[in-house]
């Protein structure tokens, strides 16, 4: 009698999970459509792996938080329980940290096949990745956030992964327009959907002060309260700093706070009379170039209160100083501003980044240099080539091809276009070690920056970076050797039905194969 019940059920429990699933199965000859393009994906033909709702997400201990985020990933669509668990059977999926140390803090591998999906790695961050390959492997349905019929089938697969560089990031201008911390996490979520590691936020200029500083509280109150349209502005407390931060972590994201110096500074100064040369604040939004001043000690006061306390807040190695468009301040004043708030970045135990132009001061080994330049600008270049020659590493950001906020052809409706137009093949089909020639081995990586400067709406952020932003993730992350516009705008076109699912406002560009 208890022999025949447990054959029953082990019966039972082979049926589940092995049943063929007549439908929608993957078709195993199509090509695997995953950005950015893996290291190596090899297809286990007639071999697929469907979800249940008996399936459970097998998590040790160092892997819980990426299990829970995996189940909080697939919970709402499939409606599956999908607990996660310290020990599993199989047909569930495994999340192994005993990965080799060859695949490094982000390499992962996915193995899926009938008997279950596991994606080992050799650090959290890997199989976070890994979960991103799984994500684009799933059905695009999977990402809506109401239950959805299945079935959740995915083809039988190895894949094998390791990112091209450490630095893939992305830049936000909260500045100019300012953008409330939900929004931010999204845009979160979505560079970190395409591997993307890094955020640097753009937390002032002359439109906006954006981040509540103790002691200088008009600097978000009153320098915060409008925006390049002379809409009301707003600014993130110190909380909501800390909680993009948590975030952001979660998200294996690391956040650069940007207080742009000694140029872009408007909104500081009209806060503040004291920080004028001639003790005068300007009104807010007064159009021109302008400088801190220079000679005044207060200025070194203010920002060691400014850089102390977004040094405490901030858990990444990097305090970001500016440094582009200092247009009314002297090169000799340029030089001896940049050298003391490298002093003061340091003294704070932070690492000084800035737009390349910083590269005109003495700057220690340890800065990092965001090159902004166009291809063949030479004077771009000779800064590239100072920063080499100090060891700094450059984070490739060339306007004409990463520049998010340059319209895409003459038809965009919103956009500027002063580096010309960045379709969405420019903005792949480029090489960070090659662009400025003779840098390569300097080369960290890379960054898309979204300027603000031209349009205000969250719709507007969106529309601009998608499609164009995982061509810049994906030549951060994937082997040069993988390199290749035609099959990427295939994969690039998979995406479009996801996002169709997320609600992403992109742009449904011509240039990709939707
Ligand atoms: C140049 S790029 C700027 C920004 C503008 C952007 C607009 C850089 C370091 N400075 O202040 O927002 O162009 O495209």
């Amino acid at each position: 009698m208890t022999r025949k019940l447990l054959c029953l059920t082990l019966s039972c429990l082979a049926a589940l999970l092995f049943a063929p699933v007549a439908s929608a199965a993957p078709d195993s000859a199509a090509p695997v459509r995953v950005a950015p393009e893996p290291s190596s994906v090899v297809t286990l033909p007639g071999q697929t792996f469907t979800l249940r709702p008996t399936t459970r997400i097998v998590a040790p201990a160092g892997a819980a938080e990426t299990g829970q985020y995996l189940a909080g990933l697939l919970r709402p669509s499939t409606g599956f329980r999908l607990p996660v668990t310290s020990f599993g059977l199989p047909g569930d999926i495994r999340l192994d940290l005993g990965g080799p140390s060859s695949l490094g803090d982000e390499g992962y591998r996915l193995t899926v096949t009938a008997l279950g999906v596991e994606i080992a790695a050799h650090a959290s961050a890997g199989l976070y990745y890994g979960v991103q390959t799984l994500r684009q492997l799933l059905p695009a349905k999977v990402e809506a956030r109401t239950v959805q019929s299945g079935p959740w089938t995915v083809r039988g697969v190895t894949v094998q992964d390791t990112p091209r560089y450490a630095w893939r990031g992305a830049m936000l201008d909260v500045a100019r327009h300012f953008f409330p911390v939900a929004q931010v996490e999204q845009y979160v979520d979505l560079i970190s959907m395409y591997k993307m590691n890094t955020l640097h936020l753009h937390l002032s200029d002359n439109d906006g002060w954006r981040i509540d500083i103790n002691g200088w509280p008009r600097l978000a109150r009153y320098g915060g309260s409008t925006d390049a349209s002379r809409g009301p502005g707003g600014f993130y407390t110190q909380d909501d700093y800390r909680e993009i931060v948590r975030y952001a972590a979660s998200r294996h994201v690391t956040i650069i706070p940007e207080i742009d110096t000694p140029g872009h500074v408007t909104a500081a100064l009209a806060s503040y009379a004291q920080l004028n040369c001639d003790g005068v604040a300007p009104p807010l939004l007064n159009p021109g170039w302008s400088s801190l001043c220079v000679p005044l000690e207060v200025t070194y006061q203010w920002l060691d209160d400014v850089i102390g306390q977004l040094a405490e807040l901030t858990p990444g190695d990097y305090i970001d100083i500016g440094g582009d468009e200092a247009l009314t301040t002297s090169a000799a004043d340029y030089r001896y501003f940049v050298d003391r708030v490298q002093g003061i970045v340091a003294a704070h135990g932070k690492k000084l980044m800035g737009w390349h132009q910083v590269e005109a001061a003495d700057l220690t080994g340890s800065a990092v240099a965001d090159y902004w330049g166009t291809a063949g600008s030479t004077d771009d270049e000779a800064l590239a080539k100072v920063a080499q020659g100090r060891g700094n590493r450059l984070v490739l950001a060339p306007a004409d091809k990463t520049y998010l906020d340059m319209k895409y052809d003459a038809q965009t409706p919103i956009g500027q276009d002063w580096a010309g137009y960045n379709g969405v093949q420019d903005s792949y089909d480029w090489d960070p070690a090659t662009f400025v020639p003779g840098v390569a081995g300097d080369v960290a990586g890379v960054e898309a920056p979204l300027w603000t400067d031209v349009f205000p709406t969250w719709d507007d952020v969106q529309y601009m970076a998608f499609p164009r932003l995982p061509g810049i993730a994906e030549i951060g992350w994937s082997a040069r050797s993988t390199h290749s516009w035609e099959g990427y705008r295939v994969r690039l076109g998979a995406q479009g039905e996801r996002w169709d699912v997320m609600g992403v406002k992109y742009f449904r560009s011509p240039e990709v194969a939707w």
